[in-house]
């Protein structure tokens, strides 16, 4: 689509290259708007300026009484811009009912959102990777991977407040909200990858909230499905990656230099005493990681006070997550060396 440059001046402008059907129609309505702006904003200026300069205030010198009438030109510029305005909001209605119209044969993902962290859950039940990044105040994020050329469902939901699931190459943008599902889809058009962000400010860590998405051929696509369904059978890697695609790691700090986010580090502190906000004191062993972990604020460490912002995860892990878990943070007895997360 190179109606008036869509393609040559959205991408370098405003947006990343449109990996989605979506994008031609957004760019083409974009670049257009823009366009009339420009045509309309220029000749205005100029004339304003000229005018201003023209007739400006001098002595002797006096404007004309009477009020200038034309009917054509008010005629013009009453029924031109009708037409013109009308025919954006038609573009524009019709492009959100496309968006809004889930078409049937749809790759589902189940999307959670909570503070701060992305969560997919495949069809098959399967979750997702992390990758690492650069550039960025957190070293991973989560991993959406999806198939080329289809029609992708993303059902949404949050785990605490209003989220916001943005992927800017897709033009592709909607609110999680708390308490019900929400969707949206998309047609994937490239292969690549591509950022994926919270556009609704959700508290402190907001800004982390990211994630990325990779589309991939259909059968990097169903090799990606098979090893989202396992989890290692070593509790200790296991408990590592339940770490990472839990979004613990967004709160807490599994290395030496202290916490990351709003959550305790674990580092060293396996079998000491953890002082609780309520005064007592209590060891952290399985007991009490269990416990933090199912009901986090039946004891909160001292400083984190009562309004821990971390959510249960009762009916979320099983049983044998919940003893990786444990092994994952024993395991942090003694990393003392500087290896992050
Ligand atoms: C939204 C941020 C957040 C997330 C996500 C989070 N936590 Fe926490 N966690 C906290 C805060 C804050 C505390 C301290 C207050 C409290 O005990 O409730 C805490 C306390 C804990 C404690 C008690 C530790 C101590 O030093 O007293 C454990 C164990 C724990 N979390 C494990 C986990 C695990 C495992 C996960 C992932 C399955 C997780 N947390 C996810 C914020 C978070
Ligand atoms: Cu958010």
């Amino acid at each position: 689509m190179s109606f008036f440059l869509a393609d040559k001046v959205a991408p370098y402008a405003w947006f990343p290259e449109g990996a989605s059907s979506f994008a031609p129609q957004v760019d083409f309505l974009f670049t257009v708007i823009l366009w009339i702006c420009i045509v309309f904003f220029v000749p205005i200026v100029i004339a304003m300026g000229y005018f201003m300069w023209v007739y400006r205030e001098r002595p002797g010198y006096r404007g004309s009484p009477e009020a200038l009438h034309n009917t054509a030109i008010e005629i013009t510029w009453t029924v031109v811009p009708t037409i013109v305005v009308v025919w954006v909001f038609w573009e524009g209605a019709m492009g959100y009912l496309d968006m809004a119209r889930i078409p049937k044969g749809t790759v589902d993902v189940n999307v959670t959102a909570k503070k701060w962290q992305w969560a997919f859950k495949y069809e098959n039940g399967g979750e997702h990777e992390v990758i690492p990044v650069e550039n960025s105040s957190v070293t991973e994020l989560p991993l959406l991977v999806l198939p080329v050329d289809r029609d992708i469902k993303i059902i949404m939901r949050s785990d605490d407040v209003l989220h916001s699931f943005y992927i800017p190459a897709f033009r592709a943008k909607r609110d999680v909200v708390p308490g019900r599902y929400n969707y949206m889809w998309f047609h994937t058009t490239k292969e690549g990858l591509y950022d994926l962000f919270c556009t609704e400010y959700c508290g402190d860590n907001h800004s982390q909230m990211n994630a990325k998405v990779k589309v991939v051929s259909q059968e990097e696509y169903k090799k990606a499905l098979e090893k989202a369904i396992q989890e290692p059978e070593d509790p200790l890697e296991r408990g590592k990656l339940l770490y990472k695609r839990q979004g613990c790691s967004t709160c807490h700090n599994a290395g030496a230099e202290g916490a990351s986010g709003p959550g305790p580090s674990y580092n060293g502190s396996w079998g000491k005493p953890v002082q609780l906000e309520s005064g007592s004191e209590v060891a952290f062993d399985e007991n009490y990681i269990r416990e933090s972990i199912l009901n986090p604020q039946a004891k909160a460490r001292k400083g984190y006070g009562k309004a821990s912002p971390m959510n249960s995860y009762a009916g979320k892990l099983k049983d044998d997550q919940i003893d990786a878990l444990i092994t994952f943070i024993k395991s942090l007895e003694n990393a003392n060396s500087a290896t992050k997360k």
